[in-house]
């Protein structure tokens, strides 16, 4: 593959920075903005980063040292249209990936400000793209971060995308059904719909990643693993359920399993979901084609992973206990679960194989942050609840000033 200009929206996140050096790796020149919202949100939440993450100057001269290449940074808001345009003008990316969204569920529940902002935030920022694509730039490809959540969990088996529906004798084939199950989850949706848009009406190129959730610390380009790390978040609402588990596992504290624990999810590690957004970036869809991937490494119930989780503890000389807390989420905890995930594969996704061991990696990771952990323990128990009525903090709507540098 020939190296491109790739633009990473969000690129000081736990996605977008091993995304950096992912694709800096393999040749590509890369650039990419953040307004450092991510740093923000966790610390409202009371929590920072687990792991001691760099500021974004720091970040880019270990990229330099490292790398021997240069990694573009601005600073600023995907909100603003006069923003994107600007740095599409500049940069002239032949492929944009969009990961600046606002991703949290339990965050949107909060309160009306919160799901407006989750909504507004991510719909805008991905409005911008497109339009800043079709004015500048309409042969790059969109590499969109969407969420198998945008499915819910429908009693068929999930497509990827689209189906053949038959209704009254006819037939067609159409956008398979939605059912999010949070504000932030719809927000992905309409997000969906516009970009599904974008593509039909101007002819632009995008794929749709359908994206499980994430978990792990690291991937082989963290060679300067201290100064390379990307955050590891444990909070409620932007630490993932196994990076959560794992953290508890560190410190002794139970394993908070949400109700029955045997919601299914499907679940990628970090190393595959940067093997798999770089498949999507290095092999592009024809013009006017809007693509959808479900990426995920495999399907597996909450139950099956805190006993992994347990499991892989005791190898480390760890008491894990499981607990059945509450369920702050109104999610089904019984049901079908079954989704494809060819698309990725015919591209030539190597799914990691051994689950285990990357989990006992997060542990290994996280027994060396364990003070940090401690003093985060007030973060580990929910209360932000489905039903409404949460008594939370005001959003803070700008960035602190000193924002890169908190973590
Ligand atoms: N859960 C627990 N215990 C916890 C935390 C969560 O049992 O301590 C449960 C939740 O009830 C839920 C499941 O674990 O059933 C997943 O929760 P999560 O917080 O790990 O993931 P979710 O809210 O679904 O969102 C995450 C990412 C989001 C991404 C999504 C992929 O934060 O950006 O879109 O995973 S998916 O779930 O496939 O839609």
């Amino acid at each position: 593959m020939r190296p491109i200009r790739v633009f990473i929206a969000g690129i000081d996140g736990y996605l977008g920075w091993p995304l950096a050096l992912h694709l800096i790796n393999r040749g590509h020149t890369v650039a990419g903005a953040d307004n450092f919202f991510r740093r923000k949100w966790v610390q409202e939440m009371g929590s920072c980063s687990v792991t001691p993450i760099l500021g974004m100057e720091e970040r880019c001269k270990a990229v330099e040292e490292c790398f021997a290449d240069k990694l573009l940074f601005w600073e600023g808001d995907l909100r603003s249209y006069e923003f994107v345009e600007k740095k599409f003008r500049e940069f002239e990316p032949e492929a944009i990936v969009h990961l600046g969204e606002c991703p949290s569920a339990p965050y949107s529940m909060i309160d009306v400000h919160h799901a407006t902002f989750v909504q507004m935030n991510n719909i805008t920022t991905t409005l911008n793209i497109l339009f800043a694509m079709q004015n500048l730039m309409p042969e790059a490809h969109l590499v969109k971060l969407g969420t198998m959540g945008e499915y819910g969990t429908p009693n068929i088996d999930i497509p990827e995308g689209f189906f053949e529906v038959e209704f009254r004798g006819r037939t067609d084939y159409m956008p398979f059904p939605r059912q999010a199950n949070s504000w932030y989850h719809w927000s992905k949706v309409h997000d969906s719909n516009n970009v599904m848009f974008a593509c039909r009406n101007w002819g632009l190129r995008a794929t749709d990643v359908m994206q499980g959730i994430v978990f792990g610390t690291r991937i082989e380009e963290m060679r300067d693993y201290q100064r390379m790390m990307t955050r590891f978040d444990i909070d409620q609402s932007f630490g993932t359920v196994v990076n959560r588990f794992c953290a508890q596992a560190v410190i002794g504290h139970p394993l908070t399993l949400y109700g029955l624990g045997s919601q299914r999810r499907g679940f990628i590690p970090l190393r595959d979901s940067m093997q798999c957004l770089t498949l999507s970036v290095e092999n592009p869809p024809h013009e006017g084609e809007y693509r959808v991937f479900n990426q995920f490494q495999e399907i597996y119930s909450l139950s099956e992973l805190a006993l992994l989780v347990q499991d892989m503890s005791k190898e480390l000389g760890l008491e894990a206990e499981i607990v059945h807390t509450q369920n702050p989420r109104k999610e089904r905890e019984t049901h079908y679960y079954k989704a494809d995930h060819q698309n990725l594969l015919d591209l030539g996704y190597k799914p990691t194989e051994n689950i285990r061991s990357e989990i006992s990696q997060v542990l290994v990771d996280l027994m060396g942050y364990r003070k940090r952990i401690l003093e985060l323990k007030a973060v580990l128990l929910p209360d932000i609840h489905w039903e409404g009525q949460n008594r939370r903090v005001a959003l803070l709507d700008s960035a602190p000033a000193e924002a890169s540098k908190l973590n």
